[in-house]
């Protein structure tokens, strides 16, 4: 009996104990120039992401469209960290505001999610034709979730 308390209550505790990730901001990372860091997410509902303002300049933006239906778009201040907790499952493509063109961006996939994949995938394909540079990128992103 104490023992099936003790589960339930782990179990329990687990469902409600919501984790923070941090994804950096930078000018260089493993993949190459303006990249966020890790670059592909996967986390919980319920889960927060701290967008880290690790090097100067850069911004944590939702991409229009590239979101799931229902959920709150955001854009953090240039050189600031910002918090955004996912409370509804899905993929979400994200930017930084003023290196969108250099494909700063970055897919975190919430609960496993990818009912809006298609959606964003369309999104991507128009949006990947503003980009100067890391044209592939993106697509990358996207197909390896
Ligand atoms: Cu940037």
């Amino acid at each position: 009996m104490k023992n099936t308390f003790l589960t339930l209550t782990f179990f329990i505790s687990l469902a409600i104990s919501a984790e923070t990730y941090t994804v950096k901001m930078l000018n260089q990372g493993a993949e190459g120039i303006m990249v966020f860091e890790p670059s592909i997410l996967d986390v919980d509902v319920g889960d927060t992401v701290i967008f880290e303002a690790t090097d100067a300049a850069h911004n944590s933006e939702s991409m229009e469209g590239m979101i799931p239906n229902g959920a709150v778009s955001w854009s953090g201040p240039l050189s600031k960290d910002i918090s955004v907790t996912f409370d509804i499952p899905g993929v979400y493509g994200y930017q930084c505001t003023p290196h969108s063109m250099m494909a700063m961006v970055g897919i975190i996939r919430v609960g496993k999610n990818i009912d809006n994949l298609e959606t964003l995938k369309a999104v991507a394909n128009i949006k990947k034709s503003s980009f100067v540079m890391n044209q592939d990128r993106l697509d990358s992103y996207i197909n390896n979730l």
